[in-house]
């Protein structure tokens, strides 16, 4: 692995040519076991958040990715330490395959002081410079610009390093959406922007969304290779995405992966998902990306059920020790929602701002 500061520089004469990922080759077994490894502990975290929110245990809201592990693991797994991830409001456990600590994660659930963040942003939105994940934006599609921008830098700077850039079937009906695939494929740059067809946005169907089956097939009206994968299956969204990462190291563009998925509970924890059926939730249930794993590493002699039993006890621990490090940790100061904003000078202003009279005007009078 690369450390920061010490990734490679294109030489003028272009990318050295290295050979291309094999989508064809099967993956070895330390690789599939780290993916699946991967999928469980984003399920389990995503859970125990689920949980501490009906607890009561903090306020706000959250947005779990579960039944989509799958797409989040395979999509953002290896991933070098200057690489880029741009994430949606649905991806934040991509904190934990960029290596954001555990503790810092929970911190930021329970909108404390040690979150990447300082406790200054919902839980939807969490960035971490150091490992470079950028802040999610509220408003839907504008990381893929954000991300775009990033990658344009890279390019300019000549680096080998890559942008993965998640939004889901919602974000396509955004002009942001449009504009930064355009302005990748006409500057070919290197990012690789995952779409994660869940077939909800909100309460609104995917086909209410576009005309379209394969939401891939935009990516044509960029000059850009564009793919539809099974979203559910980790191996395929893995080797997808790795082919489309060598190729942008190797400066030959951006990719567009569609993964088709499913969310297993409602847009967030408030919503209680009424406009779909127990049909359809079932029949995604059946497709659950980790037991399809563990029979995929049973076929090939990589399973036993005692890892799992062990590896659920590391998580579960790590967990518990996050929720009490955050638990302790302060609540940010109330002025310090203005740090990072705005200038000092203004900063200053809005420390010692008096409520504000209006004046209105009565006839005659001067103001
Ligand atoms: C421009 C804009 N419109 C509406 C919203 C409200 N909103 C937040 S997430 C969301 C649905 C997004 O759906 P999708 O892109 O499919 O992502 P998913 O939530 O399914 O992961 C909506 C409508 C917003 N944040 N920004
Ligand atoms: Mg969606």
């Amino acid at each position: 692995m690369t450390t920061a500061g010490t990734e490679p520089v294109i030489s003028a004469a272009g990318p050295t040519p290295s050979p291309a990922f094999d989508i064809h080759a099967p993956l070895e077994e330390p690789t599939l076991r780290r993916l699946y490894y991967y999928m469980l502990k984003c399920r389990t975290v995503e859970e125990r958040i689920r949980r501490l929110y009906r607890q009561g245990r903090f306020s706000g809201n959250y947005f779990a990715a579960v039944g989509q592990e799958a797409t989040e693991v395979g999509a953002t797994m290896d991933l070098l330490p200057e690489d880029t991830i741009a994430p949606s409001h649905r991806n934040f456990v991509t904190h934990i395959m960029k290596g954001t600590p555990l503790k810092l994660m929970f911190a930021h659930v329970f909108l404390r002081k040690d979150s990447p963040d300082q406790g200054r942003c919902a839980q939807a939105h969490c960035g971490y410079a150091p490992l470079n994940i950028i802040t999610p934006a509220s408003t839907i599609a504008a990381q893929l610009a954000i991300g775009t921008g990033v990658a344009l830098a890279r390019k300019m700077q000549r680096k080998t390093s890559v942008v993965v850039a998640l939004s889901g079937e919602g974000s396509t009906s955004l002009g942001l959406w449009h504009e930064s695939l355009n302005f990748a494929g006409v500057q070919r740059l290197p990012i690789i922007f995952i779409l994660e067809n869940n077939l909800w946005a909100e309460s609104v169907p995917a086909q209410l969304q576009s005309a379209v089956e394969d939401f891939s097939v935009k990516s044509q009206a960029y000059g850009i290779p564009g793919t539809t994968v099974d979203g559910n299956d980790v191996v395929a969204v893995y080797k997808a995405t790795q082919e489309a990462i060598h190729r942008a190291r190797q400066r030959n563009g951006p990719t567009l992966i569609e993964c088709k998925t499913y969310r297993w509970y409602g847009h967030s924890e408030i919503d209680p998902a009424k406009y779909r059926t127990v049909e359809e939730l079932e029949y995604w249930k059946a497709r659950d990306p980790i037991p399809a794993m563990e029979r995929y590493l049973h076929e090939r002699g990589f399973w036993a059920d005692s890892w799992k039993q062990e590896l659920q006890a590391e998580f579960d621990k790590e967990i518990e020790e996050a929720i009490e490090f955050a638990e302790k940790s302060p609540y940010p100061e109330p002025e310090e929602a203005l740090d990072h904003v705005f200038s000092f000078s203004i900063r200053e202003r809005e420390l010692v701002r008096k409520t504000w009279e209006p004046q209105i005007p009565r006839r005659g009078q001067e103001i």
